[in-house]
């Protein structure tokens, strides 16, 4: 029994079409109805109309990425009610329309963040990448956000200005506009006044406030999953600790466990992304398979190359700081274990090749996630093989 071998796929309006993912080796694809506004019901008709159109092309769709939670619901204000009713409804029709994994995430206003979207990497393709000291350049000098300083050392304020004098005026805006592209619906250009008022929304909300909302959360909709027959399958932060001043709640083993703990059942789960948590060097992956292994409903598979200076850019799928080869045959042990093949897709992949000169979404061109998959596949094979002999 090998992983469920998947790429993301967003939508109709992916320069990556169904048919290269078939080509790719995939046997489904991992999709959102981006179209339906964040908060709004997935209805039976919308599912099935995305999923028929997927199946025409000969592939499958059971995993969802992502059913994005409203960001009322993780302050818990104004209208969070609503919109968890609202949630529990499109896990019922999602349910009815055979889809098995939601994948989410908890990260208040911001989804993943780089500071660079096309790193040239010595071997002419192109990676994303997370500088240090120019994302608090990004923070002190062009968002300017109040008490900023106070999260930073005097070193790193010195060498933030210092890469930030070293910049032009187009870089400056290249690295505002890289930065905020995690933010939801973020082709549109956020002015700093609009990203500094979705922030102060946010005052008062520490850690363990955000996890109290999570846990919440959890309680209301993890019966209504598990009744209908989905998973909930919860995606790390990117990267994994605070920024912005914002807290970050799943960064961790132990956030991990506690979140399991809040809300007991097999329903409620991890979608475990080797390259969020591998971000930190405190992670320890093949450890985290061992034991959360029971709650691991979906893989994204990728490696961070990490140095001291807290930057990383992610490394093809085989090298970096990840333990691939022992990620993987901890993988293969966990579905022996449960009987089970697990959905995976290789997570980004670098721009190369012919995909050079196109556009697509960031870290999702389809010839650097092709040679992902191609490579993990091959090494899933041959672990299994030499465990089964
Ligand atoms: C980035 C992705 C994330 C992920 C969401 C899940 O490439 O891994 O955007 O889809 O955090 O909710």
């Amino acid at each position: 029994m090998m992983m469920e071998q998947t790429m993301r796929w967003y939508g109709p309006n992916d320069p990556v079409s169904l048919a290269d993912i078939r080509q790719a080796g995939c046997t489904g694809v991992v999709t959102a109805l981006h179209h339906i506004p964040v908060g709004e019901v997935w209805t039976i008709e919308e599912i099935n109309l995305r999923k028929a159109m997927i199946e025409k092309a000969g592939l499958g769709w059971t995993v969802v990425e992502s059913l994005p939670v409203h960001e009322d619901i993780k302050r818990q204000t104004g209208d969070y009610l609503r919109y968890i009713e609202q949630y529990k409804e499109s896990l019922r029709n999602a349910g009815r329309c055979g889809l098995k994994v939601i994948t989410y995430n908890f990260m208040p206003i911001l989804d993943w963040m780089r500071t660079d979207i096309s790193y040239t990497l010595p071997d002419g393709s192109k990676a994303l990448y997370f500088e240090r000291a120019a994302f608090i350049a990004f923070d002190l000098f062009l968002l300017k956000r109040p008490g900023a300083e106070k999260d930073y050392t005097a070193a790193e304020q010195q060498s933030a200005r210092e890469r930030f004098d070293s910049m032009s005026e187009a870089e400056r805006q290249k690295l505002f506009r890289n930065t905020l592209l995690g933010l939801p619906g973020s082709d549109v250009p956020f002015t700093p006044q609009e990203i500094l008022e979705a922030l102060k929304k946010y005052e008062g909300i520490d850690a363990s406030k955000l996890k109290e909302n999570l846990f919440h959360f959890l309680q209301k909709i993890i019966p209504v999953a598990a009744e209908a027959g989905v998973k909930m399958a919860i995606h790390p932060d990117d990267p994994p600790y605070p920024i912005l001043g914002l807290p970050r709640i799943v960064s961790t083993e132990k956030d991990a466990t506690e979140i399991i703990q809040a809300a007991p059942s097999p329903a409620n789960g991890l979608c475990f992304c080797t390259g969020s948590y591998g971000a930190r060097a405190d992670n320890d992956l093949p450890g985290m398979i061992q034991r959360l292994g029971d709650h691991i409903h979906f893989l994204h598979l990728r490696s961070t190359q990490r140095d001291a200076q807290g930057n990383f850019y992610e490394a093809n799928h085989l090298e970096g700081d990840a333990n691939m080869p022992a990620v993987v045959h901890e993988i293969v042990r966990l579905m022996q274990r449960r009987k089970t093949s697990i959905p995976m897709r290789p997570d980004h992949g670098h721009q190369m090749l012919d995909d050079l000169n196109k556009t697509t979404y960031p870290g999702y061109s389809a010839i650097g996630r092709l040679r992902g998959l191609a490579e993990l596949r091959g090494l899933e094979l041959g672990i299994r093989r030499s465990i089964e002999g």
